[in-house]
């Protein structure tokens, strides 16, 4: 589910919130007013499904703390990551040099439903696991050199359902959607240039939150 507010319009009323969750289950719409694309299927999953999915991501993945530079001072963070590609691609971001590590089976069976839903190829994917509420994802913009300019990156999540805002660089105009358990979301075209986008965070949720983001990397 998902509401869209600007900041001098911060409540709407009910009935204009059920048109726009109409819309956004409508994956061919986009989401976006200007400067990008960003598209919302909802859940592809049953919650039955969903669950598997994240037992064995939980599982099976090598989790490792994130570390970044930041103003000269080498950070560990609580949120783990994990990046998996084609090849062991070399790969820069937060001042850090990272090694992608090979598909496994369970990886490669994901990139393939969400390729059929996006009709995108995707390379490469980062996991951020959120263990809850308390740790989220400062404003950013997805735009490293690594990544293919206007490429399409899809984001998939399964368990808690947290927040996931998306922020003009020049009008504010915010946009967000709450993603859950076996929700997938698409931004595309020019949405790295014009918008960034974050994972507040809060202290309502306990749980954690796996997500993956399928990417498109120059190789
Ligand atoms: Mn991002």
């Amino acid at each position: 589910m998902w509401t869209l507010y600007e900041d001098s319009l911060f409540k709407l009323e009910k009935q204009q919130q059920m048109i726009l969750f109409e819309e956004a289950m409508d994956s061919t719409k986009n989401c976006l007013p200007y400067d990008g694309a960003v598209h919302y299927w909802g859940k592809i999953f049953s919650g039955d499904i969903s669950q598997q999915y994240y037992s064995k991501l939980m599982d099976s993945i090598a989790w490792k703390n994130d570390e970044a530079i930041i103003f000269g001072k080498h950070i560990i963070t609580k949120r783990k990551v994990a990046w998996y590609a084609d090849k062991p691609y070399e790969y820069t971001y937060s001042k850090i040099n990272r090694t992608a590590l090979l598909w496994t089976p369970l990886l490669l069976e994901l990139k393939s439903i969400v390729e059929e839903k996006t009709q995108q190829v995707y390379n490469s994917c980062l996991l951020n696991l959120y263990h809850n509420g308390q740790e989220g994802m400062a404003w950013h913009s997805d735009d490293e050199r690594d990544l293919v300019s206007n490429g399409s990156i899809a984001s998939l999540t399964f368990g808690a359902k947290r927040k996931f805002a998306i922020k003009h660089k020049k009008t504010k105009h915010r946009i967000v959607f709450e993603l859950g358990h076996g929700d997938l979301l698409e931004m595309k075209n020019e949405t790295q240039s014009h918008w960034v986008h974050n994972i507040p965070t809060t202290k309502k949720v306990h749980t954690p939150r796996i997500n993956l983001t399928f990417r498109q990397m120059i190789k």
